[in-house]
Protein backbone atom coordinates (compact mmCIF):
# COMPACT_ATOMS: atom_id res chain seq x y z
CA UNK A 1 0.00 0.00 0.00
CA UNK A 2 1.73 3.39 -1.12
CA UNK A 3 2.06 6.00 2.00
CA UNK A 4 -0.78 8.14 -0.24
CA UNK A 5 -3.18 5.10 1.03
CA UNK A 6 -2.09 4.40 3.77
CA UNK A 7 -2.43 7.47 6.18
CA UNK A 8 -5.74 8.61 6.06
CA UNK A 9 -5.81 12.12 7.52
CA UNK A 10 -9.28 11.43 10.00
CA UNK A 11 -10.77 14.53 12.15
CA UNK A 12 -13.67 13.94 14.78
CA UNK A 13 -15.68 17.38 15.04
CA UNK A 14 -17.69 17.32 18.30
CA UNK A 15 -20.64 19.55 19.40
CA UNK A 16 -21.32 21.42 22.45
CA UNK A 17 -25.02 22.04 23.20
CA UNK A 18 -27.56 22.26 20.48
CA UNK A 19 -30.44 24.40 22.74
CA UNK A 20 -34.26 23.77 21.31
CA UNK A 21 -34.21 27.85 20.37
CA UNK A 22 -31.04 27.25 18.22
CA UNK A 23 -32.24 26.99 14.37
CA UNK A 24 -30.34 24.93 12.07
CA UNK A 25 -29.01 28.19 9.83
CA UNK A 26 -27.03 28.80 13.59
CA UNK A 27 -25.96 24.95 13.60
CA UNK A 28 -24.69 24.43 9.99
CA UNK A 29 -22.48 27.68 10.48
CA UNK A 30 -20.93 25.53 13.50
CA UNK A 31 -20.79 22.54 11.59
CA UNK A 32 -18.98 24.90 8.57
CA UNK A 33 -16.76 26.40 11.27
CA UNK A 34 -15.35 22.88 12.48
CA UNK A 35 -15.25 21.79 8.50
CA UNK A 36 -12.93 24.23 7.72
CA UNK A 37 -10.62 23.78 10.69
CA UNK A 38 -10.31 20.02 9.51
CA UNK A 39 -9.27 20.72 6.42
CA UNK A 40 -7.10 23.24 7.41
CA UNK A 41 -5.16 20.33 9.01
CA UNK A 42 -5.54 18.29 6.18
CA UNK A 43 -8.47 15.80 6.89
CA UNK A 44 -10.17 13.98 4.39
CA UNK A 45 -12.95 13.20 6.52
CA UNK A 46 -14.76 14.76 9.28
CA UNK A 47 -17.28 13.03 11.44
CA UNK A 48 -19.89 14.80 12.78
CA UNK A 49 -22.06 13.54 15.59
CA UNK A 50 -25.88 12.07 16.06
CA UNK A 51 -28.73 14.02 15.41
CA UNK A 52 -26.40 16.65 14.73
CA UNK A 53 -28.60 19.43 13.39
CA UNK A 54 -30.94 19.63 16.33
CA UNK A 55 -31.54 19.21 19.81
CA UNK A 56 -31.38 15.25 21.42
CA UNK A 57 -35.26 16.13 20.92
CA UNK A 58 -35.72 12.12 21.95
CA UNK A 59 -35.84 13.39 25.75
CA UNK A 60 -39.76 15.81 24.80
CA UNK A 61 -42.32 13.63 24.88
CA UNK A 62 -44.78 15.52 22.32
CA UNK A 63 -48.38 14.25 21.98
CA UNK A 64 -48.69 16.37 18.40
CA UNK A 65 -46.66 13.89 15.78
CA UNK A 66 -46.75 16.50 12.98
CA UNK A 67 -44.92 19.18 15.43
CA UNK A 68 -42.20 17.03 15.95
CA UNK A 69 -41.71 16.12 11.83
CA UNK A 70 -41.80 19.35 11.43
CA UNK A 71 -39.67 20.78 14.23
CA UNK A 72 -37.05 17.94 14.37
CA UNK A 73 -36.72 16.03 11.27
CA UNK A 74 -35.06 16.50 7.46
CA UNK A 75 -37.11 15.73 4.18
CA UNK A 76 -34.18 16.53 2.35
CA UNK A 77 -31.03 16.22 2.66
CA UNK A 78 -29.29 18.22 1.24
CA UNK A 79 -31.78 20.53 2.07
CA UNK A 80 -31.77 24.75 1.73
CA UNK A 81 -30.35 24.61 4.80
CA UNK A 82 -27.67 21.76 4.59
CA UNK A 83 -26.96 22.73 1.19
CA UNK A 84 -23.59 25.43 1.98
CA UNK A 85 -22.18 22.50 4.07
CA UNK A 86 -22.01 20.00 1.32
CA UNK A 87 -20.75 22.97 -0.80
CA UNK A 88 -18.20 23.90 1.18
CA UNK A 89 -16.74 20.27 1.44
CA UNK A 90 -16.97 19.63 -2.32
CA UNK A 91 -14.96 22.97 -2.48
CA UNK A 92 -12.39 21.72 0.05
CA UNK A 93 -12.37 18.06 -1.24
CA UNK A 94 -13.27 16.85 2.32
CA UNK A 95 -15.85 13.94 2.85
CA UNK A 96 -17.84 13.50 6.00
CA UNK A 97 -20.56 11.68 7.83
CA UNK A 98 -23.49 13.71 9.41
CA UNK A 99 -25.99 12.30 11.79
CA UNK A 100 -29.95 13.70 11.52
CA UNK A 101 -33.21 12.49 11.86
CA UNK A 102 -34.54 11.28 8.79
CA UNK A 103 -38.74 11.71 7.50
CA UNK A 104 -39.38 9.95 3.94
CA UNK A 105 -41.79 10.83 1.50
CA UNK A 106 -43.81 8.01 2.50
CA UNK A 107 -44.08 9.68 6.40
CA UNK A 108 -41.46 6.94 7.88
CA UNK A 109 -38.99 8.76 10.04
CA UNK A 110 -35.46 7.18 11.33
CA UNK A 111 -32.43 7.94 13.14
CA UNK A 112 -30.43 8.26 10.33
CA UNK A 113 -26.16 9.18 9.12
CA UNK A 114 -24.73 9.45 5.95
CA UNK A 115 -21.23 9.17 4.56
CA UNK A 116 -20.50 12.21 2.19
CA UNK A 117 -17.69 11.25 -0.83
CA UNK A 118 -14.81 14.31 -1.44
CA UNK A 119 -17.41 15.35 -4.43
CA UNK A 120 -20.10 15.64 -1.53
CA UNK A 121 -22.35 12.90 -3.11
CA UNK A 122 -24.22 10.61 -0.16
CA UNK A 123 -22.48 7.77 -0.92
CA UNK A 124 -24.23 5.78 1.98
CA UNK A 125 -27.03 6.21 4.26
CA UNK A 126 -27.68 4.78 7.51
CA UNK A 127 -30.86 4.01 9.70
CA UNK A 128 -30.11 3.62 13.14
CA UNK A 129 -30.60 -0.50 14.48
CA UNK A 130 -30.46 -0.41 17.65
CA UNK A 131 -32.87 1.71 19.10
CA UNK A 132 -32.66 2.64 22.75
CA UNK A 133 -35.01 4.05 25.54
CA UNK A 134 -38.99 3.28 25.08
CA UNK A 135 -42.12 4.39 23.56
CA UNK A 136 -44.69 5.49 26.21
CA UNK A 137 -44.28 8.80 27.96
CA UNK A 138 -42.60 8.24 31.67
CA UNK A 139 -43.73 11.57 33.19
CA UNK A 140 -41.91 11.19 36.89
CA UNK A 141 -38.50 10.52 34.84
CA UNK A 142 -36.28 13.54 34.64
CA UNK A 143 -36.43 13.56 30.87
CA UNK A 144 -37.39 10.72 28.29
CA UNK A 145 -35.71 8.96 25.78
CA UNK A 146 -37.98 8.40 23.29
CA UNK A 147 -36.36 6.48 20.27
CA UNK A 148 -38.82 3.51 20.26
CA UNK A 149 -41.26 6.55 19.67
CA UNK A 150 -39.91 8.49 17.21
CA UNK A 151 -37.94 6.26 14.76
CA UNK A 152 -38.63 3.11 13.15
CA UNK A 153 -36.04 0.58 13.29
CA UNK A 154 -33.45 0.80 10.53
CA UNK A 155 -33.79 -1.47 7.42
CA UNK A 156 -30.63 -0.77 5.54
CA UNK A 157 -28.34 -2.97 7.43
CA UNK A 158 -24.49 -2.23 7.69
CA UNK A 159 -23.28 -0.85 4.29
CA UNK A 160 -19.33 -1.17 4.06
CA UNK A 161 -18.74 1.44 1.07
CA UNK A 162 -15.43 2.20 -0.78
CA UNK A 163 -14.97 5.82 -0.92
CA UNK A 164 -12.09 7.98 -0.24
CA UNK A 165 -9.79 5.79 -0.85
CA UNK A 166 -10.30 3.12 1.48
CA UNK A 167 -13.28 1.23 3.18
CA UNK A 168 -15.75 3.00 5.37
CA UNK A 169 -18.78 1.85 7.48
CA UNK A 170 -20.89 3.83 9.83
CA UNK A 171 -23.45 3.91 12.27
CA UNK A 172 -25.21 5.24 15.57
CA UNK A 173 -24.81 5.65 19.32
CA UNK A 174 -26.47 2.45 20.78
CA UNK A 175 -25.51 0.83 17.93
CA UNK A 176 -21.80 1.09 19.03
CA UNK A 177 -22.50 -1.07 22.03
CA UNK A 178 -23.39 -4.15 20.50
CA UNK A 179 -20.08 -6.38 18.95
CA UNK A 180 -22.79 -7.25 16.22
CA UNK A 181 -22.43 -4.01 14.56
CA UNK A 182 -18.47 -4.11 14.31
CA UNK A 183 -18.38 -7.60 13.33
CA UNK A 184 -20.84 -7.21 10.40
CA UNK A 185 -18.60 -4.52 9.39
CA UNK A 186 -14.99 -5.94 9.97
CA UNK A 187 -16.45 -9.50 7.93
CA UNK A 188 -17.37 -6.99 5.18
CA UNK A 189 -13.36 -5.75 5.23
CA UNK A 190 -14.04 -2.08 6.51
CA UNK A 191 -11.50 -0.20 8.05
CA UNK A 192 -12.84 2.30 9.30
CA UNK A 193 -16.22 2.90 11.18
CA UNK A 194 -17.58 6.70 11.93
CA UNK A 195 -19.89 7.42 14.25
CA UNK A 196 -21.76 9.77 16.03
CA UNK A 197 -23.70 10.06 19.69
CA UNK A 198 -25.44 11.51 22.02
CA UNK A 199 -25.84 10.45 25.57
CA UNK A 200 -27.05 11.61 28.48
CA UNK A 201 -24.90 11.50 31.56
CA UNK A 202 -27.65 10.28 33.70
CA UNK A 203 -29.39 7.43 33.28
CA UNK A 204 -33.40 7.44 34.28
CA UNK A 205 -33.80 3.93 35.05
CA UNK A 206 -31.60 3.27 37.79
CA UNK A 207 -28.96 4.92 39.85
CA UNK A 208 -25.53 4.17 37.69
CA UNK A 209 -22.81 5.89 39.15
CA UNK A 210 -21.91 8.63 36.50
CA UNK A 211 -18.42 7.93 35.81
CA UNK A 212 -19.82 4.79 33.80
CA UNK A 213 -21.26 6.26 31.22
CA UNK A 214 -18.08 8.07 30.03
CA UNK A 215 -16.48 4.45 30.96
CA UNK A 216 -18.88 2.12 28.79
CA UNK A 217 -18.87 4.87 26.00
CA UNK A 218 -14.74 3.99 25.68
CA UNK A 219 -14.84 0.62 26.77
CA UNK A 220 -17.19 -0.22 23.55
CA UNK A 221 -15.06 1.48 21.18
CA UNK A 222 -11.93 0.71 22.50
CA UNK A 223 -12.51 -3.31 22.48
CA UNK A 224 -14.82 -3.61 19.37
CA UNK A 225 -11.64 -1.91 17.21
CA UNK A 226 -9.11 -4.11 18.59
CA UNK A 227 -11.38 -7.26 17.90
CA UNK A 228 -12.19 -5.99 14.51
CA UNK A 229 -8.82 -4.58 13.32
CA UNK A 230 -10.84 -0.87 13.02
CA UNK A 231 -9.93 2.47 13.24
CA UNK A 232 -13.40 3.76 15.23
CA UNK A 233 -14.11 7.66 14.93
CA UNK A 234 -16.96 8.98 17.50
CA UNK A 235 -18.25 12.58 17.67
CA UNK A 236 -20.22 13.23 20.61
CA UNK A 237 -23.03 16.23 20.50
CA UNK A 238 -22.50 17.11 24.41
CA UNK A 239 -22.67 19.45 27.24
CA UNK A 240 -25.70 20.78 28.72
CA UNK A 241 -28.62 21.11 26.00
CA UNK A 242 -31.75 23.17 27.88
CA UNK A 243 -29.93 22.08 31.30
CA UNK A 244 -30.10 18.71 30.04
CA UNK A 245 -26.22 17.04 30.35
CA UNK A 246 -24.95 14.60 27.68
CA UNK A 247 -21.42 13.31 27.58
CA UNK A 248 -18.31 14.51 25.71
CA UNK A 249 -15.35 11.75 25.04
CA UNK A 250 -15.45 11.96 21.64
CA UNK A 251 -12.46 10.08 20.09
CA UNK A 252 -10.58 8.06 17.59
CA UNK A 253 -9.56 4.86 18.20
CA UNK A 254 -6.77 2.59 16.77
CA UNK A 255 -7.17 -1.11 15.80
CA UNK A 256 -4.80 -1.33 18.80
CA UNK A 257 -7.82 -0.44 20.71
CA UNK A 258 -5.56 2.58 21.95
CA UNK A 259 -7.00 6.21 21.67
CA UNK A 260 -5.19 8.36 20.00
CA UNK A 261 -7.17 11.47 20.05
CA UNK A 262 -10.01 12.48 22.58
CA UNK A 263 -11.59 15.55 23.18
CA UNK A 264 -11.23 18.02 26.27
CA UNK A 265 -14.01 19.63 26.77
CA UNK A 266 -18.02 19.65 26.13
CA UNK A 267 -17.68 22.78 23.52
CA UNK A 268 -17.49 22.18 19.67
CA UNK A 269 -14.24 20.82 19.24
CA UNK A 270 -12.04 19.25 16.53
CA UNK A 271 -10.14 16.07 17.09
CA UNK A 272 -7.27 14.44 14.32
CA UNK A 273 -5.82 11.08 13.63
CA UNK A 274 -3.26 10.24 10.63
CA UNK A 275 -4.44 6.67 10.92
CA UNK A 276 -2.27 4.30 9.59
CA UNK A 277 -4.98 2.08 7.51
CA UNK A 278 -2.36 -0.85 7.43
CA UNK A 279 -2.40 -0.80 11.21
CA UNK A 280 -5.21 -2.88 11.17
CA UNK A 281 -3.93 -5.63 9.07
CA UNK A 282 -1.45 -6.66 11.37
CA UNK A 283 -4.27 -7.82 13.98
CA UNK A 284 -6.53 -9.22 11.33
CA UNK A 285 -3.44 -11.50 9.88
CA UNK A 286 -2.74 -12.96 12.70
CA UNK A 287 -5.10 -12.51 16.12
CA UNK A 288 -8.26 -11.80 14.44
CA UNK A 289 -7.61 -14.14 11.47
CA UNK A 290 -11.46 -14.50 10.80
CA UNK A 291 -11.10 -16.90 7.65
CA UNK A 292 -8.78 -18.99 10.01
CA UNK A 293 -10.39 -18.61 13.48
CA UNK A 294 -14.09 -18.27 13.61
CA UNK A 295 -16.24 -21.06 13.68
CA UNK A 296 -19.85 -19.58 12.82
CA UNK A 297 -20.70 -23.54 13.26
CA UNK A 298 -20.57 -22.82 16.85
CA UNK A 299 -21.90 -19.73 17.10
CA UNK A 300 -25.48 -19.88 15.67
CA UNK A 301 -27.19 -19.20 18.54
CA UNK A 302 -26.13 -15.36 18.22
CA UNK A 303 -28.35 -14.79 15.22
CA UNK A 304 -31.13 -17.69 15.74
CA UNK A 305 -32.07 -16.53 19.75
CA UNK A 306 -33.64 -12.85 19.81
CA UNK A 307 -33.37 -12.37 23.85
CA UNK A 308 -31.50 -15.03 26.14
CA UNK A 309 -33.21 -18.38 26.76
CA UNK A 310 -32.74 -21.87 28.32
CA UNK A 311 -28.99 -23.72 27.88
CA UNK A 312 -28.86 -25.71 25.11
CA UNK A 313 -28.66 -29.83 25.61
CA UNK A 314 -24.69 -30.73 24.45
CA UNK A 315 -26.58 -32.57 21.56
CA UNK A 316 -27.78 -29.43 20.56
CA UNK A 317 -24.48 -27.67 20.75
CA UNK A 318 -22.30 -30.60 19.51
CA UNK A 319 -21.04 -30.34 15.91
CA UNK A 320 -20.76 -34.08 16.02
CA UNK A 321 -24.06 -35.84 16.79
N1 LIG B 1 -27.98 7.32 23.54
C1 LIG B 1 -27.44 6.49 24.55
C2 LIG B 1 -26.31 5.60 24.07
O1 LIG B 1 -26.49 4.46 23.72
C3 LIG B 1 -27.88 4.82 26.32
C4 LIG B 1 -28.50 5.73 25.30
C5 LIG B 1 -26.90 5.31 27.20
C6 LIG B 1 -28.25 3.54 26.35
C7 LIG B 1 -26.33 4.43 28.12
C8 LIG B 1 -27.70 2.64 27.28
C9 LIG B 1 -26.73 3.11 28.17
O2 LIG B 1 -25.20 6.10 24.11
C10 LIG B 1 -28.36 7.05 22.28
N2 LIG B 1 -28.77 8.09 21.57
O3 LIG B 1 -28.33 5.92 21.81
Amino acid sequence: MSDANRFFNLAVAQMGPVHLRDSRESVVKRLIEMLREAASRGAKMVVFPELALTTFFPRYWYEDEAEVNARFFETQMPGPVTQPLFDLARELGVGFYLGYAELTPEGRRFNTSILVNERAEIVAKYRKIHLPGHSDHKPDAPFQHLEKKYFEVGNGGYVVSDMLGTRISQCLCNDRRWPETYRMMSLQSARIVALGYNTPSHNIHWDEPVHLRMFHHLLSLQANAYQNGLWVAAAAKCGKEDGFHMIGGSAIVAPTGEIVAQSRGEEDEVIFARCDLEMGEKFLQNVFNFAKHRRPEHYRLITERVGAGLPLSPEALSTEI
